[in-house]
């Protein structure tokens, strides 16, 4: 299959290209280095620096013998998009290519605008460009698990049957988000539904809930094909963050009670999730959503674990319980279903203690990268 990836120097765009083609198929990827510029003018950044796109794709093919063709551009721009698709002829397109980070939309008016206009311009864009160019391809969007909130009836896989004065429909699962990020999410399945009712088109979304991790099977040959690995408040998520902050002795940090309750994943599961997607692709006039997670926890039981396996490896860990900059429910119900996935194929992997002392020996390795004044900016949902 010729599969475009698009946000394809991201933290799981990259490592989706290589997995990829290790299975055979023929990928381009297509970023315009957003995310990086966006960290460079927050003044925080990865872990570890990581090569450019050109960089990435040249060892690549030096490693592996595949070659990954890269579009250094703006999806937001309809010349480039026509451009791209012009010239790769996609079968399928996954759509990573968007401002990911919660934190960052909820920074002020100026952020927020430039993640409204930028999802959505890139999402209605990709619709055009399907529509246009390659209607029979399947288009893989990355949702979020944060479109549907922590409503307090039991969480389906997108869809949900009403029955109303005696009469029976299917509509989308309400859905309501907390920042501003997430809500683009929310917009994004309405355009790509809007897409399939209209033009027939075939779309998976992905309910995806928060990612650990950097290893796959690819970046273990070599440690400069690592994705990035972000702990910083802004582009950090929970896990990683823990981690960084057990090994710099940094109080862990608990936004609130702590029972905060998320599907989480494996960074492997990801790659396997849109992998398993692209080979049973949704049918024309289909938006099939699954919910991406494989286990749920508390950030209180996040935290524990964290501490434990910290103490195994000598690290003092403490847990420290602070005022939630977000605006988020600390104690809610939260029973998602998350069966879809399962059923075409994906093996979950579990967060184990084993899993995350991997994750230990990583960011130990890094230890003296680690920029303590990153780690709790304070950005405010209210
Ligand atoms: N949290 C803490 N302490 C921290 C960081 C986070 O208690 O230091 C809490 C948050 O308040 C939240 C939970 O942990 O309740 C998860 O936060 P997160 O920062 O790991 O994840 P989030 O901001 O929700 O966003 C991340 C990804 C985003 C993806 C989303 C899936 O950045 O791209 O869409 O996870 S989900 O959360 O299911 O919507």
């Amino acid at each position: 299959m010729k599969i475009l990836i698009l946000g394809g120097d991201g933290y799981l765009g990259w490592p989706t290209a290589m997995h990829l083609t290790a299975h055979g198929h023929q990928v381009a990827v297509v970023d315009n280095y957003l995310r990086r510029s966006l960290g460079r003018e927050e003044n925080v950044v990865p872990l570890v620096e990581v090569p450019n796109l050109h960089q990435r794709t040249a060892l690549w093919e030096s490693i592996s013998g595949y070659q990954i063709p890269a579009f250094i551009g703006d999806l937001t721009k309809w010349e480039f998009v026509e451009e791209v698709f012009r010239e790769f002829s996609p079968e399928a397109i996954i759509h990573y290519a968007e401002q990911p980070a919660a934190p960052y939309s909820m920074l002020n008016r100026r952020a927020a605008m430039l993640t409204l206009r930028n999802n959505l311009e890139v999402t209605a864009n990709v619709i055009f460009a399907v529509k246009q160019f390659c209607p029979d391809a399947h288009i893989v969007k990355l949702g979020t698990m944060g479109e549907y909130g922590t409503p307090d009836i039991d969480i389906e896989e997108g869809w949900l049957d009403i029955e109303h004065k005696g009469r029976k429909d299917r509509f989308l699962f309400p859905r309501q988000a907390s920042s501003l990020y997430h809500t683009t999410k929310i917009m994004d399945t309405d355009l790509l539904w809007y897409g399939v009712r209209l033009w027939n088109l075939r779309v998976t979304d992905l309910m995806q809930g928060p990612v650990y991790g950097t290893e796959t099977d690819e970046s273990m040959i070599d440690e400069r094909l690592n994705t990035i690995f972000n702990y910083d408040e802004i582009f950090g998520t929970i896990v990683n963050r823990f981690v960084t902050q057990a090994v710099v002795g940094y109080p862990l940090t608990v936004y609130g009670a702590g029972g905060q309750t998320r599907g989480y994943l494996n960074i492997r599961d990801t790659l396997q999730c849109v992998h398993k997607s692209e080979q049973t692709p949704a049918q024309a006039g289909e938006l099939r959503i699954f919910n991406q997670i494989m286990e749920t926890f508390s950030v209180n039981q996040l935290a524990e674990m964290t501490r434990r396996v910290g103490q195994q490896r000598g690290h003092v860990v403490e847990i420290k319980s602070i005022e939630n900059p977000r605006k988020e429910a600390e104690e809610h119900y939260y029973n998602p279903s998350y069966q879809g996935l399962l059923d075409i194929g994906v093996e979950p992997h579990y967060l184990t203690d084993e899993v995350m002392a991997g994750m230990f020996e990583m960011v130990e390795r890094y230890r003296d990268n680690i920029r303590p004044e990153v780690i709790f900016k304070g950005v405010k949902w209210g």
